[in-house]
């Protein structure tokens, strides 16, 4: 059985945008505000930093069961901590073989920044993946070599297909509280946002206004 995964506002966190915050902090502060799943990302960090950052995250969620906490690239940390799960790009291991490793009680996420990467997460076993993150929607400054954004219309085509083989679709890059309902009216399950809560000034306000933004669409 898989963890529940409510996927409406998905924060992945950027360790620098936080500082000098600690990265709990700012997942705390935000769960608080609306956010509803947790991405851990920093590509910087050693593998050891890694772990002990997102037990440090799971701590701070230790009262919110409801709230997953997903790992991403490292899988060896993602069971280590024995998170809820793991998120890979198109360059780190193949979906399947993630799968094979995490074993059918963890969530797995999946980039997927073309029709081709879509299809191939459509061609694993039902169960394989469950949720694909479209990216980016919009070019976005925290992760330049995303390159240019795939725009709303064909995001919103991704997420038809995407449900079409059974999979949930979130929106990532380059949202924020003016956008965010632009992305979900793609009919994308949620958001993905970094900057946009990492680095803003109150981070449990900011997840709380695009928790608003959101909610005239009916985002789910
Ligand atoms: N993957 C695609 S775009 C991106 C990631 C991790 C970064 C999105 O950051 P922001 O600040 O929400 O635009
Ligand atoms: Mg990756």
């Amino acid at each position: 059985m898989r963890p529940p995964f409510d996927p409406t506002l998905y924060l992945v966190t950027d360790t620098a945008l936080c500082l000098p915050r600690p990265v709990a902090d700012v997942v705390r502060a935000a769960v608080a505000g609306g956010v509803t799943a947790v991405q851990v990302r920093d590509k910087l960090a050693p593998r050891r930093e890694l772990l002990a950052l997102t037990r440090s995250v799971q701590a701070a969620l230790a009262d919110r069961p409801d709230v997953p906490v997903v790992v991403n690239d490292a899988v060896d940390v993602a069971l280590l901590a024995g998170a809820d799960g793991v998120h890979v790009g198109q360059e780190d291991l193949p979906a399947d073989e993630v799968r094979a490793l995490i074993g059918p009680d963890r969530l797995l996420g999946v980039s997927v920044e073309s029709a081709a990467d879509l299809a191939e997460a459509l061609a694993l076993p039902p169960g394989t993946v469950d949720v694909v993150g479209l990216s980016p929607v919009w070019a976005t400054p925290t992760k330049p070599e995303a390159g240019p954004g795939l725009g709303l219309d064909a995001t919103r085509e991704l997420a038809a297909a995407a449900h079409a083989g059974g999979l949930r679709a979130v929106a990532i890059g380059g949202i924020d509280a003016t956008r965010a309902a632009a992305a979900a009216a793609t009919g994308v399950d949620g958001i993905c946002v970094v900057s946009a809560v990492c680095a803003a000034p109150d981070p449990r306000a900011a997840a709380a206004r695009l928790r608003a933004a959101l909610s005239p669409v009916g985002a789910r």
